[in-house]
């Protein structure tokens, strides 16, 4: 344990960006548990205060993570079928989530984990499928790969909130799974004892534990309305996320099934609420954008695997119209860097509307800013934890941005900002990161990057299937 005075609990920065925007001479203190107490604008730095490299930002809250995809990110990239689609990229992804093992999955996420901090990520929503040993057979321990990921997370230093994923068909109308998606298939009562084991050890490191039902394709709507009481009963605040409408396939799947899409069909069947996130919505009709928003969950946006997978283009502004929320993923990890991310969303809104600058507000018109407070205040929602921003009562999530990088250098705090994000450099800006108030990330380095680094690439090639 480190003494008292050897910890860090405040931090001066020349300018920050604050919930209500951009401020002058800040001074961010926060106690031993890295909850902030208090923010002062206009403030002069107590002697001895540690001052932020540059502009101070609220760490990101990754809202979207399956964290073995990243040993097999850029892997994929190659005609498998005559026309490759999501459908066939699936097909390559189970073949790694086969050979995944307690110790693989450790160090796998332990690295991703690395790069997210690296990356401006202070927080991750593990959304976890792949539960049991290879041939589908729970483990001695059923919390294994759960526990695998929560000791990644606590190596790493990333805030989590795990999301254990109930899985139980392959289709609508209770399809059988396939055999590849053994390792994914627990009952309800199952998923429900696992969560109340899985309780005292995530309070215990600080983590917030949710559900995550995969999708109305894997779970028969008795399961989807026992799983979420059961949760509920457990915790009635709890997050719950559920890959909805990505594709345009399980909309008509859907329709096939019920005569309603899939959010419809969510809205009427499911108690929707500020507790849920809605991941992907891809494909929703205007009443549903508008029903969506209303119910106050937060969209799921996971801009580079929606690219990556050929998904399609969620409609922001008219979700935005209706006061949705929303937050970013990196779900699949093709990229793992939350400004790219933001830089992603706004370019295939630009794209498919061929205007500019699609998300800036009427109160922000630059749009780095803009994204940045509403992904973060977004992403926190759907954390269920106390990570939206630097605010008194927040957790001391931040990112200081190094104001000597070329790029940065004597430019405004905003357009530092706005160069990080959309200037695309060869290098990083970012050079520090706390996590709770706890640095972990120094002139652009964790402390792991070099030993996490080594146990993935070893953990990537015994998971790399011999054709
Ligand atoms: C997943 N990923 O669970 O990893 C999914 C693919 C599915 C994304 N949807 C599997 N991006 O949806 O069946
Ligand atoms: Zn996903």
């Amino acid at each position: 344990m480190a003494l008292d005075h050897n910890v860090q609990r405040s931090l001066f920065a020349a300018d920050a960006l604050l919930p209500t925007g951009w401020a002058r001479n800040v001074l961010v203190q926060w106690d031993g548990a890295g909850r902030i107490f208090a923010v002062t604008a206009d403030a002069t730095a107590p002697q001895g205060t540690p001052v932020a490299p540059g502009p101070l930002l609220p760490g990101m809250p990754n809202l979207h993570s399956h964290a073995f995809q990243r040993a097999f990110a850029g892997l994929t990239e190659y005609r498998a079928e005559s026309e490759d689609s999501f459908w066939s990229w699936r097909n390559l992804m189970y073949r790694f989530a086969a050979r995944i093992t307690p110790e693989s999955l450790e160090a796998i996420a332990t690295w991703l984990y690395v790069e997210m901090l690296e990356a401006g990520y202070t927080s991750v929503c593990e959304f976890h499928y792949v539960h049991h040993d290879q041939d589908g057979t729970p483990y001695a321990d059923d919390a294994t790969l759960s526990q695998a990921l929560l000791r990644a997370a606590q190596s790493a230093g990333i805030g989590i909130t795990l999301l254990p994923v109930l899985y139980q068909t392959s289709g609508f109308g209770a399809r059988p799974p396939r055999a590849d998606q053994a390792r994914f298939i627990r009952s309800t009562d199952n998923m429900l004892s696992l969560l109340e084991r899985l309780a005292p050890v995530t309070q215990a490191q600080g983590a917030v534990l949710g559900l995550a039902p995969h999708s109305l394709r894997a779970v028969p709507p008795d399961s989807l309305t026992a799983a979420v009481q059961g949760l509920t009963a457990l915790n009635p605040q709890a997050p719950i996320h559920i890959h909805i409408a990505e594709q345009t396939q399980e909309v008509d799947d859907c329709i096939a099934w019920s005569g309603q899409r899939p959010v419809q069909w969510l809205l009427d069947h499911a108690p929707v609420d500020k507790r849920w996130c809605l991941v992907h919505a891809t494909h929703m009709t205007p009443d549903e954008y508008a029903a969506g928003a209303r119910t106050g969950a937060v969209a799921g946006i996971c801009p580079t695997t929606e690219a990556n997978l050929g998904d399609g283009i969620f409609d922001m502004p008219l979700w935005l119209q209706h006061g949705g929320r929303w937050g970013v993923g990196s779900d699949s990890h093709a990229c793992v860097n939350a400004a790219e991310e933001l830089l992603m969303l706004e370019y295939t809104q630009r794209l498919s509307l061929r205007q500019r600058n699609v998300l800036a507000t009427a109160t922000q018109p630059d749009v780095a800013t803009a994204m940045t407070l509403q992904a973060v205040a977004g992403g926190a929602q759907a954390a269920g934890r106390a990570v939206g921003g630097i605010a008194v009562g927040q957790l001391a999530d931040m990112v200081a941005l190094n104001a000597q990088h070329v790029a940065l250098r004597d430019l405004p705090a905003h357009s530092m900002l706005s160069s990080h994000v959309f200037g695309s450099h060869r290098t990083s800006a970012i050079d520090s990161l706390w996590v709770a108030g706890v640095r972990r990330v120094s002139g652009g380095r964790h402390a792991l990057h070099e030993s996490a680094a080594q146990a993935f690439v070893a953990a990537r090639s015994a998971t790399i299937a011999p054709n």
